[in-house]
């Protein structure tokens, strides 16, 4: 309500003063030009000066108002140095803005039209092009060569000790698939998929895969301080995995393999403290429009210690042994699994 009042009374205050000049139009006509002409010049300066000054308020305003609804500290190692170019490039690109909008309405304000001055008409100068070419030029090269830099560390190699995790996107959850013990993630055959018993289409003739535990439910477990690669994909349309507390994203793209890899530095507990927020989780958005289910897909991520990680995984099953008949036994060149509408939910971990 308050912000339709707001645009209100700002449409209220143009229509003022644009009906005061229509006024003024008509008073310049009645009596006499040039007089009215430099009270208007003078009082339109003046209001140039005034909106310079509620525009600086209205910044601090916006700041004041949404500081404290900004993302915590970044938790992993990417995002340090993403923050940290933030904010140098909001330092270069703010100080610029408030340079060139101070000169801007100073001129305006300081060299107003009056009766014993004239406008000068200043087509063109060469230097000066070049000058205010050249400068932003490099400027903005530098901000692009460091963003490149971190992209390209962001979906390079991983170290060699990186955990690595899949995930893939579906309308309108994650699924997270772990390698399990021999740290393989096996091979996927879209035409192998069904939602009973093989929601990302496992191949169960590669060994690869047998040991390899998946989760439905979007969680994802990961070890603080060990790097991690996301192995990204999707089942159907582009999603893009969004990890906002760690300032990572990347699209899943369906029939395209895409790769990430960061090192969380904050465990969930800590981030609790930091924060102030008992429930405090750190999430998994996706920050691509996908479909009308697109605002639920909401994947949570637990960073832990090294052993609450090897506790968790203790208790996990095998996709092969859930998805399998209970007296199955994991076996080379095994059969597919037939069908079943109701394992779905015996594969969902606790
Ligand atoms: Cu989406």
């Amino acid at each position: 309500m308050s912000g339709l009042l707001t645009i209100a009374l700002i449409i209220l205050v143009f229509v003022i003063i644009y009906q005061i000049a229509k006024a003024s139009e008509y008073a310049t006509i009645l009596r006499g030009e040039e007089k009215i002409n430099a009270r208007v010049n003078r009082t339109m300066a003046w209001l140039l000066v005034v909106f310079f000054f509620l525009g600086l308020y209205g910044i601090w305003l916006c700041h004041d108002a949404l500081m404290d609804k900004m993302l915590p500290v970044s938790a992993s190692n990417h995002g340090v140095e993403y923050d940290n170019m933030l904010l140098v490039t909001l330092i270069v690109t703010g100080i610029v803005f408030f340079l060139t909008q101070t000169i801007l309405f100073w001129f305006a304000f300081r060299y107003q039209s009056t009766e014993k001055r004239s406008s000068f008409f200043y087509a063109h100068n060469n230097k000066l092009e070049l000058i205010w070419t050249t400068i932003p030029a490099i400027a903005m090269a530098c901000l692009v060569a460091v963003g490149l830099r971190n992209w390209g560390r962001m979906t390079g190699a991983a170290p060699s000790n990186a955990a690595v995790v899949e995930v893939v996107g579906k309308q309108f959850n994650w699924i997270i698939r772990y390698p399990g013990k021999d740290g393989v993630l096996g091979k996927k055959d879209f035409r192998k998929i069904n939602d009973a018993n093989n929601v990302l289409g496992l191949d169960w003739t590669d060994k690869d895969n047998l040991d390899d535990i998946v989760a439905q439910n979007g969680e994802l477990h990961l070890v603080v301080n060990k790097p991690v690669s996301l192995v990204i994909g999707s089942r159907d349309v582009i999603h893009d995995v969004g990890l906002a507390h760690f300032r990572m994203k990347m699209d899943a793209v369906p029939g395209i393999t895409t790769t990430m890899w960061f090192t969380p530095t904050i465990t969930t507990a800590k981030m609790k403290e930091i924060t102030g927020n008992k429930d405090f989780v750190y999430e998994i958005s996706c920050d691509q429009m996908c479909g009308k289910g697109h605002y639920s897909m909401r994947g949570t991520i637990i960073v832990e210690t090294q052993a609450e990680f090897d506790a968790w995984m203790a208790k996990q099953q095998t996709y092969y042994a859930s998805a399998n008949p209970p007296a199955a036994t994991p076996a080379e060149g095994a059969a597919q699994p037939e069908q079943k509408t109701d394992s779905v939910k015996a594969i969902t971990m606790k």
